[in-house]
């Protein structure tokens, strides 16, 4: 029942909920954080998470109700655990192969070992609370932490989310290790997920590797008796503060600024980390086969990509920013008219949310077309921001994102493998009646707004701790 909830609460993920800037340390930006603060404010509680700060994270900062207790990991073991296990296999075959996994014994020990770690950290933190706390593991860092914990706490009530996509059995059964990683999330009271297709691959997974698992609605039946709850709640952000955002001042001038910039022209924009699974060079593609076969466009179009720094370390990030970089240039080479701009504007950096959220203004188009992502918070954001100041761009968007179930027919939906396809849906996109855009922004808005983040941890923490209640 919301609000009902007295346990404290003690969040176990990679990352901790805080970030230094320049006046020092803060609470992130973020629809994770935002949404657990008045659960925090309320029941109090811990978090537990990776300290990757050089100088070492504090254990309280002054805007966020949580005790911090950072897990501090060797230069092997962020090279193992986090480089390796989590973004080089985990990573890419949860997101149905669209890089390939590579599987290295030394990297699963690492990952069990790390895993080990979290586990003794988040311990020590529930020792040090009035009562036993609710308990709850975020995403794929921390598979086998469910089952370390449950050994260690045998009666706390313990959630674990998923925050990318769960896939199949098929591509699940290229894991040496799935059974030790099923039987990690098995120990959770209740698994999450974003969307029925993935709790439904995991519960197919579990049948299949176990027998004698028997799934009643969302209950699954362990052959020891035990039951175990499998839901789908999608993730959101928070509605009403991205609205508000839309409307600041801060946000206007920033518009301003842009609108100026990019005056007279159809704007099209991405913004995603930079990802394999983002589907960024495809979309590269399909704007470069949309100029090809639009000579008129050239110069009143715009295509601006936001591609967030990310996981650097890694070859194939690395590869990916040289290839898109690439394609960048070569499209900017082929189709810049002279005395015009660019048609492609790359960022590569992140920006002010006042500045993201200028762009969602002004963009007509917002293409979120990832090959694979478990949800994808940048869609309901762009349709949150539009809304709220009587837009009227048009959502064009990947089937293969977990947001493409919550929106029906009101985005125009799109096989980003299919580049060409996707290059004619853009330009479908520009005949598109205004009055429908402005009706389906405000459809879709709706829809977010019912489904806002804070509804999302109800759902989820209520599922754990009724699950808790089952034999
Ligand atoms: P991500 O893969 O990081 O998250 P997403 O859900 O789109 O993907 O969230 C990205 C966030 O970063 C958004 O809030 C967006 O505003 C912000 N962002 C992106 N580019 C930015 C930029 N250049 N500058 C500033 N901010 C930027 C994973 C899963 C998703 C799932 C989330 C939450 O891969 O599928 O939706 O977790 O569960």
């Amino acid at each position: 029942m919301p609000g009902s909830r007295q346990r404290p609460l003690l969040v176990v993920a990679n990352r901790l909920p805080v970030s230094r800037g320049p006046e020092g340390w803060r609470a992130s930006a973020g629809g994770l954080v935002t949404a657990m603060r008045p659960v925090m404010d309320r029941v109090g509680g811990a978090w537990v998470g990776w300290d990757d700060d050089p100088e070492g994270v504090p254990s309280r900062v002054d805007d966020f109700a949580c005790d911090l207790h950072p897990v501090r990991l060797s230069d092997e073991e962020v090279a193992g655990f986090y480089h390796g296990f989590a973004n080089r296999t985990v990573w890419p075959l949860f997101h149905d192969l669209v890089a390939e996994p590579v599987i290295d014994r030394a990297w699963w020990r690492c990952y069990q070992e790390v895993n080990h770690r979290f586990t003794q950290a988040t311990v020590e933190a529930a020792g040090q609370q009035e009562q036993t706390p609710l308990i709850w593991v975020h995403d794929y860092h921390l598979m086998l932490a469910p089952r370390m914990l449950r050994t260690e706490l045998p009666d706390a009530p313990i959630g674990f989310f998923l925050h990318v996509p769960f896939p199949p059995p098929e591509l699940l059964g290229r894991l040496p290790w799935r059974d030790e990683v099923l039987q990690g999330l098995l120990a959770a009271d209740a698994v999450g997920f974003h969307t029925v297709r993935y709790r439904d691959n995991f519960v197919r997974s579990v049948q299949q590797t176990f027998h004698g698992v028997n799934a009643l609605g969302d209950r699954l039946v362990l052959p020891d008796g035990r039951q175990v709850r499998a839901v789908a709640h999608p993730i959101s952000i928070d509605a009403q503060e991205f609205a508000e955002l839309a409307r600041s001042e801060e946000t206007q001038r920033e518009l301003e600024e842009i609108s100026e910039q990019f005056a007279g022209r159809r704007v099209f924009l991405g913004v995603d980390r930079l990802d394999y699974t983002k589907g960024i060079r495809h979309r590269l593609q399909s704007i470069e086969l949309l100029l090809e076969r639009n000579p008129e466009l050239r110069s009143e179009f715009a295509f601006v990509q936001v591609a967030v720094p990310s996981r650097d370390d890694v070859e194939e990030y690395r590869d990916l920013r040289t290839q898109v970089e690439t394609e960048v240039g070569r499209i900017n080479g082929r189709f810049t008219e002279p005395g015009h701009d660019v048609p492609v504007h790359y960022l590569y950096r992140g920006v002010s949310r006042e500045k993201l959220a200028a762009y969602y203004r002004l963009a007509d188009v917002m293409c979120v077309t990832p090959l694979k992502d478990g949800m994808n918070l940048v869609a309901k954001e762009f349709v949150t921001v539009q809304a709220a100041t009587g837009g009227d761009g048009v959502l064009l968007l990947s089937e293969f994102a977990g947001t493409a179930l919550e929106f029906g027919t009101d985005v125009v939906r799109c096989n980003p493998f299919d580049v060409e396809g996707m290059s004619l849906l853009m330009e479908a996109t520009l005949g598109l009646d205004p009055a429908d855009r402005r009706a389906r922004i405000r459809r879709m808005a709706e829809a977010v707004r019912e489904a806002d983040v804070f509804r999302w941890v109800e759902e989820e923490l209520d599922a754990v701790e009724r699950s808790h209640l089952l034999p």
